[in-house]
């Protein structure tokens, strides 16, 4: 049996910043796992080196769901953002040991391939509709089915999923957090009028994604779910702060726009009553933040009881590493939604390769045996931390709000 020997922590940051952990075998083999908190990164660093990894050396590689059990029951304080990507970054890097041991891609081993590759989404963005509408038409040009529409809002400096001219949109941007101003009465006017534009420009079959990025309450939330029915949206993401789950039944009441909630999610516990109550449609709980695939693979049968689908974050403060486990887990969950796409830079790309593609608006994880990708440490080590963080947010009379 492989014998865990050793196990680093890479802080990297091609760009932006990247913490894996890489576990080491007696017989050689290793394994990777992302562990990024966009914005917390060292203290999930901290919690692997510093409390985990002692507890890892010496046991058996294989014995993957024990392990998983050993960090979570372990610990006594249970849950939270730090606490599960820290378990999913071992989890997901004993999945790689265990698939590269079998010489099988790591989707072989949670049941092989439920369809041929996995529909992804990707982000079309701009100060104004019309830029929005342009990427969005170039976007669908290259292939892409699905895309997540975000545009400025008149009379606002700024807002959630546009980046500044010329540049990649990348939210943590500053040694200290940037603040952003929030109305959302003029975001309610503008939406509508954004998919209005798209609906007309991209034609019917193109599925239209939006964010609204937890910024609602319910009852707005309801509001633009029904002015936006006409263009058929295939989900509105993060309509309301997601802690109080029953509130999401006050959208129910007044929209059939798909809902799709999740991304901040680190159990199964943060979902449970809106997947049970069918509050929601998509769950986009990931990998990297939801305790790895051990756990992610729970998630997605509660919700497949509810015919409710998965929609995984894929931003791009998710590394490569969880790019790749997520499509393996994407090509065999039988209830698998879209998968969320953005892609890495090209410096990111060279720190982490990998075996996963994009092919005509859809995505497949290769089949290299477990993950199929790796981090170049030489190449790592050439890119220090530099803190940065997510932006706050405050409404017009300076009320802090959801970012
Ligand atoms: C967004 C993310 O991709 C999404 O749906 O919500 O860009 C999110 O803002 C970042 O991952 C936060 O780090
Ligand atoms: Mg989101």
């Amino acid at each position: 049996m492989p014998i865990i020997t050793d196990a680093r922590v890479i802080i990297t940051s091609p760009g932006r910043n990247f913490v894996t952990l890489k576990l080491h075998c007696d017989e050689g083999t290793t394994g990777i796992g992302d562990a990024t908190l966009n914005g917390r990164e060292l203290a999930v660093a901290s919690y692997l080196a510093d409390h985990v990894v002692p507890c890892l050396i010496g046991r058996d590689a294989h014995r993957i769901e024990d392990i998983w059990q050993y960090l979570y029951k372990g610990a006594y304080w249970r849950r939270g953002p730090v606490t599960m990507s820290a378990i999913a970054a071992v989890d997901v890097a004993l999945w790689d040991i265990k698939g590269k041991l079998a010489g099988l891609p790591l989707y072989q081993l949670l049941g092989g391939a439920s369809r041929e590759a996995c529909l992804v989404y990707c982000h079309a963005n701009g100060t104004t509709i019309e830029d929005t509408i342009a990427t969005a038409l170039a976007h669908r040009d290259e292939g892409y089915r699905a895309i997540r529409l975000q545009c400025g809002v008149p009379g606002l400096a700024s807002t959630y999923g546009v980046a500044k001219p010329g540049q990649r949109y990348e939210p943590a941007d500053a040694a200290l957090p940037s603040e952003a101003i929030w109305s959302t009465e003029k975001y309610l006017r503008v939406v509508p009028e954004l998919f209005a534009a798209a609906r007309e420009a991209l034609g019917p079959d193109i599925h239209l994604l939006h964010d609204v990025h937890h910024r609602l309450t319910p009852i707005e939330a309801g509001r633009l779910g029904r002015d936006l029915e006409p263009y058929r949206p295939f989900w509105i993401e993060d309509p309301t702060p997601a802690e109080q789950q029953e509130g999401f039944r006050l959208i129910r009441q007044h929209t059939t726009t798909p809902i799709a909630v999740g991304e901040v999610f680190n159990s199964i516990w943060d979902c449970k009553t809106l997947i049970e109550q069918q509050l929601i449609d998509y769950v986009r709980a990931t990998v990297v933040h939801a305790g790895g695939i051990t756990h992610l693979r729970r998630i997605a049968a509660l919700a497949d009881l509810y015919q409710v689908r998965t929609g995984c974050h894929g931003a791009t403060d998710l590394s490569p590493v969880t790019m790749a486990a997520a499509l393996h887990f994407g090509l065999s969950v039988p209830n698998f939604g879209v998968q969320e796409h953005m892609p890495h830079t090209a410096e990111t790309d060279a720190v982490f390769p990998h075996a996963y593609r994009f092919e005509d608006g859809r995505m497949h994880p290769g089949n290299a045996p477990g993950l199929g990708v790796d981090i170049d440490e030489e190449l790592a080590a050439g890119y220090d931390y530099k803190r940065a963080y997510l932006p706050v947010n405050r409404l017009e009379d300076g009320t802090l709000w959801s970012w």
